[in-house]
């Protein structure tokens, strides 16, 4: 935003005004790293970290293929050393404030400039800035010394009387994910994460802007603006508001000495909705500061009006648990998300563009920002705003139990402050929670096991000092945003899971359950459940190196980081699908397999509204190409469910379940509108004879889900396995099955398959006389398939687009599920 004070410079210089804006130089040049205690420096990027810095130099072999992160290791252990130098030229150096900003150091920094201490830091999840002013000359050094985490670590378990679940990441603040999970290596990066700049100003700078909603209905939005600063302030000062580069208001500021305080009304305004629901319209707010005619300052938030609680109240069944946007239930449909590269900077705005428009096209309008990873860059939550998504943040704790002393504490309520500040113009934030299963840890995972009464007190206490006083204290003075202290609210291990709060299901997948135990047993939200399967054949690729599909060597195996991973895949395979032998096919079946069971629980979620109001799957996305819950892959491929969940998210549902013989057909309507229409549905078999068929007139109020057929399946003759049920309605369909897929009957039959060239790549049009299961196309090529994973109807043609660069598409091929039948007998 700051290019917009020299854009403002530019304007004036053309309108006769004078400018005195402050100046920011990001110094990202001519950086060097070396290992403490080496004499060679080698060249360094920054932001960036130890690890790719390594790489770059040659020094390190990729950590992602193979077996390599075992190799890099000793680099989490090592303290490194980063320096770089400057010149500033006069004019700079008589500015009256000079000020140097570092956006995050990870983690234990000491900071010099031209050799003198200025910051001790630590903590990766806060900023700092430290006045220079004195200090700086025309040539200029600053030089940062990491250490190793585990030193700090070690020295602060030392001090306490017991050992605290789970292990000495605990002890420091910064992504949890780094020291391994069940998704993600352990790469323990060390480095200048983000951005440091130098800021130079005279008499004044906008530090921070809060546009406070304080009221919003149909006629008026009257907004607060906030500025904040740490000026005195100039009783000739104006400022002037512009709503969308109108001018609003030229305010004088009334209190020289208070942060300044600007009224704003805004008529008839436009609300921003999720993008299933509405536009997510912005606001484009700018204040620019002027000192007569000089302009000293200027500062855009894109704002989005919007009012939005989480509904936590007492009822019948227990305790609701639903988000009300614009005093709207909102359905909640999406995933949980990690962060996208163990190493941070190698993460571009694209791809972030990239992968939030996958969540928008596959229908999603909530990601959950977990708490083993990061507090995102702004650019995800800008992208949200822009989309129309709607962020769960948790605050960055997951998974265990941390230190409750002073100086811990303090620093958390810092990091705190500084990330709910930071996020609190963004409208996509609807909830911010405490923490990921630390309580559910600890009632449930045998953490309390061998304690005395009073250790457990004491750990349970420092629990509820963070979780229950300061970050919620924290976010409700900085911010309108509902908190709630830890997700999941109970644990599986408590029957009130199903009827207070959210939950997380892993009966399935960690406890072995079939996967219809997500369709008997729906919570009121679902905020994680999830399955694993194997990544692209690409991503295999990558991982060894080499062209062919090998999913057993030990390279390969290190991306598998769930210790019972490969055998709880083949038991569900074995469960509900048949299990090929070769590699290239029982990567193509776990997909599927994992398609099938979340589809299953996300279905039946959307059927049970308003019982439950969210399903949030685990998980969207991976740091590293590996075997995981993970829709997308590494490489931003999409898996199966990514393509399937894309129907089950639509916002208008027909979903069919068999309970006790009776097949039940339901239409689940997220629309803020009625959905009336007719519903056609036909049972025939996969050459397409129908056998029986029949049609519904049906009115599903906006927001709701209605039973809209149900219909005794012993009366169609006995070979479930050969039938399907074909369900229309809106322009909507779906294909339902009566039994497993192991089990289903079908045809081989060829299928025939026309590609033609247009101007964005490829048509592919497919066509076959009896009915094909889950057709996969691939191709080496990049692009994107407009559908993939789909069935495909007898005698009907199926034009799939394929977005891409390519001018060849020679090597298209396809999988169907029905080669995997084998005919009875044999
Ligand atoms: C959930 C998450 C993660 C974990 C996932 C799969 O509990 O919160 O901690 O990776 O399960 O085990």
């Amino acid at each position: 935003m700051r290019y917009l004070s020299l854009l403002i410079l530019l304007l004036c210089l053309s309108c006769g005004q004078n400018y005195d804006v402050p100046e920011t130089i990001t110094l990202k040049s001519d950086w060097e790293f070396r290992q403490v205690g080496d004499s060679t420096w080698y060249s360094a990027t920054v932001p960036g970290n130890v690890f790719t810095d390594l790489m770059d130099a040659d020094l390190i072999e990729d950590p992602f293929i193979g077996n390599n992160e075992e190799k890099v290791q000793w680099v989490s252990e090592a303290d490194w050393e980063y320096k770089t130098t400057f010149v500033l030229d006069e004019r700079t150096l008589e500015k009256k404030h000079l000020e140097l900003n570092f956006e995050g150091l990870d983690t234990y920094a000491k900071v010099f400039l031209n050799d003198i201490l200025i910051l001790n830091a630590n903590n990766a999840f806060r900023s700092w800035n430290k006045r220079v002013k004195d200090l700086l000359k025309a040539e200029n050094e600053l030089r940062i010394v990491f250490q190793s985490t585990s030193k700090y670590e070690e020295s602060e378990k030392a001090k306490l009387p017991y050992q605290l679940p789970e292990g000495n990441r605990i002890f420091t603040r910064k992504a949890q994910f780094q020291y391994g999970w069940d998704w993600g290596p352990k790469l323990n990066a060390s480095g200048i994460w983000k951005p440091i700049s130098l800021t130079s100003w005279n008499d004044f700078r906008i530090e921070d802007i809060n546009i406070q909603q304080l009221s919003l209905d149909e006629n008026e939005a009257s907004l607060l603006i906030e500025i904040n600063d740490n000026n005195i302030i100039n009783e000739d000062f104006t400022f002037d508001v512009y709503v969308n580069d109108s001018l609003y208001s030229e305010f004088k500021n009334p209190n020289p000495l208070m942060p300044s305080w600007i009224p704003l009304q805004i008529k008839n305004p436009k609300r921003w909705w999720p993008h299933n629901l509405g536009e997510p319209y912005l606001y484009n707010i700018k204040v620019i500061v002027k000192d007569g005619r000089t302009v000293l300052d200027s500062l855009s938030i894109k704002k989005g009006l919007r009012t939005i609680d989480l509904v936590a109240e007492e009822d019948s069944i227990g305790q609701s648990f639903y988000f009300k946007v614009n005093d709207v239930p909102v359905y909640a449909k999406g995933a949980n998300y990690i962060p996208q590269n163990s190493f941070q900077n190698k993460v571009s705005h694209e791809d972030y563009d990239k992968l939030l428009n996958d969540v928008v096209g596959a229908n999603m309008n909530m990601l959950r920002v977990w708490g083993g990873g990061i507090y995102e860059e702004d650019t995800f939550y800008d992208l949200c705003d822009e989309k129309g998504i709607l962020v769960w943040q948790d605050f960055m704790f997951a998974c265990a139990m941390y230190p409750g002393d002073d100086d811990f504490l303090n620093n958390v309520k810092k990091e705190a402050e500084q990330q709910v500040k930071r996020l609190r113009n963004h409208a996509s934030i609807a909830l911010w929670c405490g923490n990921n299963e630390s309580s559910e840890g600890w009632s449930r995972w045998g953490w309390q096991m061998g304690r005395s009464e009073t250790e457990k007190e004491e750990i349970w206490n420092n629990y509820l000092k963070l979780f229950d006083s300061i970050l919620p204290q924290t976010v409700s003075n900085y911010s309108d945003i509902d908190y709630w202290e830890s997700s999941p609210k109970y644990g599986r291990g408590n029957p009130l899971y199903k009827s207070e709060g959210d939950a997380h299901d892993w009966w399935i997948w960690h406890d072995g359950y079939p996967f219809e135990h997500l369709e008997e047993n729906v919570p009121r939200f679902m905020s994680e459940f999830g399955f694993q399967s194997f990544p692209s054949y690409e991503a295999i690729k990558y991982i060894n190196q080499r062209d062919s599909i090998d999913i057993s060597s030990a390279g390969f195996k290190n991306h598998q980081k769930h210790s019972r991973g490969f055998q709880l895949i083949e038991e569900y395979m074995q469960r509900d699908f048949p299990v090929p032998d070769s590699p290239e096919d029982y990567v193509y079946m776990s997909q599927l397999l994992q398609a099938y069971g979340i589809t299953k629980g996300i279905e039946a979620h959307r059927r049970a509204r308003p019982y439950n109001m969210g399903t949030l799957y685990w998980q969207l996305n991976d740091c590293w190409p590996a075997v995981s819950w993970s829709s997308i892959d590494f490489l931003g491929n999409w898996k199966a469910l990514q393509y399937k969940a894309k129907h089950s998210f639509e916002n208008v549902l027909i979903s069919s379940t068999i309970e006790n013989d009776s097949l039940e057909t339901w239409i689940v309507n997220d629309n803020l509108k009625p959905e009336n229409g007719v519903l056609e549905m036909k049972v025939m078999t996969f050459s397409g004879d129908v056998i029986w068929q029949d049609s519904y007139d049906v009115n599903v109020e906006g927001g709701t889900s209605r039973l809209v057929s149900q219909h005794n399946i012993n009366t169609w003759p006995e070979n479930k396995n050969e039938l399907v049920l074909i369900s229309t309605f809106k322009e909507r369909q779906s294909v339902f099955y009566f039994v497993k897929p192991k089990e289903l009957n079908l045809p081989q039959e060829d299928i025939q398959m026309t590609i033609k060239n247009n101007e964005n790549g490829f048509s592919i049009e497919l066509r076959s006389e009896s009915l094909q299961k889950d057709i996969f196309l691939f191709t080496k090529e990049q692009g994107h398939l407009s559908d993939n994973f789909f069935d495909l109807l007898p005698n009907e043609t199926k034009t799939v687009m394929f977005q891409t660069q390519a001018k060849q598409l020679d090597d298209l091929q396809l999988k169907t599920f029905n080669s995997f039948i084998r005919p009875e007998g044999i």
